[in-house]
Order: structure tokens, then sequence, then C-alpha cells
């Protein structure tokens, strides 16, 4: 069976959203970043980055969230979650590093200076200047997925699970105002029936039960 190490409200969800929408069997193993158990030399043995998540699949150990994505959309091919022609193909893959890159490297630096960093070593300067990264990018994809319902062709692929949850974050940011049709893409992406939890309800929980 696959083993997905992950926490919580991390980049885990890509690939724990990836696995539920194919219904497949996969254990979890819970890696406790507030805890520091992603520098634990067990774990680093599976993922010398000591980051989350890594896929474990019959003797392959995969990190990169978005690779491992990827690999699974190819090892289910019946399930048709990337698209078999060329150029959607390419679609597909231009909007998951899209998604990976013009989106998530602003919203990492934001995490990263509003909460992650030491509070001696963030800069708000570059939380101003990430979100004026972030924007036009979101008002591209904005505009492109005016009248569409997926981010590809017209059926959901593994780019959707990819931007989605990208977007999932970047609401929690409050970066969203100005997408409407990017906020409502979140929504119904997130209604459907084997959509992980939202990003706020996991940090919700944990807090309620570090508070209990
Ligand atoms: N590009 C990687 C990023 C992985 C990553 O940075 N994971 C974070 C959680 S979202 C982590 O494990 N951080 C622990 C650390 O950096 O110390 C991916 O998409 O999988």
């Amino acid at each position: 069976m696959m083993t997905l190490y992950e926490f919580g409200p991390t980049r885990s969800l890509r690939p724990r959203w990836m696995l539920q929408e194919l219904g497949v069997d996969f254990e979890t193993i819970s890696v406790d970043l507030i805890a520091g158990e992603h520098r634990d030399p067990d774990f680093l043995q599976v993922n010398p980055a000591g980051k989350v998540p890594v896929l474990v699949d019959d003797g392959l150990i995969l990190n990169e969230s978005a690779a491992i994505v990827l690999y699974l959309a190819e090892k289910y091919p019946d399930r048709g979650l990337l698209p078999t022609d060329p150029r959607q193909r390419a679609d597909a893959y231009r909007w998951i590093l899209f998604a990976v890159t013009e989106l998530e490297q602003p919203l990492w630096r934001i995490s990263k200076h509003t909460a992650l960093y030491p509070e001696e070593d963030r800069l708000p300067a570059d939380v101003a200047l990430a979100r004026r990264d972030f924007l036009p990018m979101a008002a591209v994809l904005e505009r492109h997925m005016k009248d569409r319902t997926y981010v590809v062709g017209d059926r959901v692929t593994a780019a959707d699970f990819i931007v989605a949850y990208t977007l999932d974050w970047a609401g929690e940011a409050q970066l969203l105002g100005d997408c409407p049709t990017l906020r409502s893409y979140v929504e119904r992406m997130y209604a459907r029936p084997r959509a992980p939890r939202r990003i706020g309800e996991i940090f919700r929980a944990m807090r309620s039960a570090a508070a209990a």
C-alpha cells in the first residue's frame, strides 16, 4: 500500500486530494512540523530535505507535491486525470507550473515573513512585494477561468487539485478579493465529495486541539 507522509494544512493536501479522488487505498504518517518531527533522523532518511509531503510506493520514495500528483495521475491513466492529447497535457503542465511558481512562491514568502521565520528575521517589506508579485498573476488566472469550470479542457484534471489548493492558500492570505471567479472556482472544487478539508478548517481544528 502507498504511504503518504503529511502534515495538516501544508502542501501535503495536494497529493492527499489526488489520492482521495483516485479512491485508492493509502496510509498516512503524520510528520508534526510544529514538534520538529521533520528533523528526526528516521524522517531525514525518507526525505533528506526534511520536508513533507513524501509518497512511498513499493520502493519508490518521491517528494515534491506536484511531482507526486503527476506520478499518481500517470500511475492510474484510466482515471483520465491528465489529458492524453499532447496540447491539453502541455496546458495542464503549464498551469501546474504557474501555480507552483507564479502563485505559490509569493504565498510562501508571505507565510515565511508573517509566521515561519523567527520574528527578528521577518521582513514586512517582502510581504508587500510578494503581494505585489501575486496579484497580477492571480488576475491572469482569473481571466483564464472566466466561463470555464476546470483549468484545462472540460473535465477535472490533476491541475485542478494543485491550482485549487494554492488558491485556497491565497484566500487564507486575503489575496483573492478582486478575483470572484477564482473564489467560486475554489468553492466548487472543495465541494467535490472527495476534496480534502480546507486549510482554514484544519488550522482552526489545530488551534482548538492546542487550547484544549
Ligand atoms: N516544493 C515542496 C515544498 C515542500 C515544503 O516546503 N513543505 C513544507 C510544508 S508545506 C515543509 O515540510 N516544511 C518544513 C521545513 O521547511 O522545515 C513541495 O511542493 O512539496
